[in-house]
């Protein structure tokens, strides 16, 4: 029997979320696409799952696929009081500058414990949600950066359990651990069995 290739919408600007989603739905029956349009989203919502929703009904409303998709994701440090939670992606200019931003904020500091966080949004043809998944991953964050791989907080991302930092893993015992790993497998294992 033919294996229908489900093709999925992203609603993300984010070529590195792009590139680890590609990795992780490698053995789906999925096509992960980025659409032929401009998108730039007002991501104003209150919590990852708001934003998510946000940015998937608009891509819903944009370009045309099977489904569409979309991940709001971040760094949320218990010592911050969840920051910068929401707004990872806009807590200093550049990313260099962000990793900066935090080690300051938690110099001298040991209560050191941050977790990673994705919300996925699916939605149908119809523009309606139709299903959301969630991922975790607990670490610390450490002293100083290590590590190359990955991308923004990575390096500075004590994974729980390992002595490593999330950009010292290589890409494939990232995706299986991640937050993104988690809440991407759960919704591809959901829209592959409807
Ligand atoms: P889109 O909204 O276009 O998808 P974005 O980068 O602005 O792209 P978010 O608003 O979801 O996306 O912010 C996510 C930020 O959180 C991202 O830019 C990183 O700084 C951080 N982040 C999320 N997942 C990460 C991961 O796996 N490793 C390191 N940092 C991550």
């Amino acid at each position: 029997m033919e294996n229908k290739i489900i093709k999925i919408i992203l609603g993300t600007s984010n070529p590195n979320k792009v590139r680890e989603m590609n990795a992780i739905a490698k053995d789906f029956s999925v096509e992960l696409m980025l659409p032929n349009c401009e998108f730039n989203p007002v991501e104003n919502g209150a919590t990852f799952e708001e934003n998510a929703r946000i940015k998937a009904l608009e891509i819903s409303g944009l370009s045309s696929g099977d489904y569409f998709m979309a991940d709001d994701s971040g760094l949320c440090v218990d010592y911050l009081k969840g920051a910068p939670g929401i707004h990872s992606a806009r807590y200093a200019e550049t990313q260099e500058k962000r990793i900066d931003k935090l080690l300051s904020a938690l110099k001298g500091v040991n209560k050191r414990h941050a977790r990673f966080v994705c919300a996925l949004c699916l939605v149908n043809k119809k523009g309606e949600i139709i299903h959301e998944t969630k991922g975790y991953i607990e670490g610390e964050i450490t002293l100083e950066r290590s590590g190359n791989n990955g991308f923004g907080y990575d390096p500075i991302f004590l994974v729980k359990g390992l002595n490593k930092t999330m950009a010292e893993l290589s890409e494939e015992e990232k995706n299986t651990l991640s937050h993104r790993g988690q809440a991407l497998n759960n919704m591809l294992k959901w829209v592959t069995m409807r």
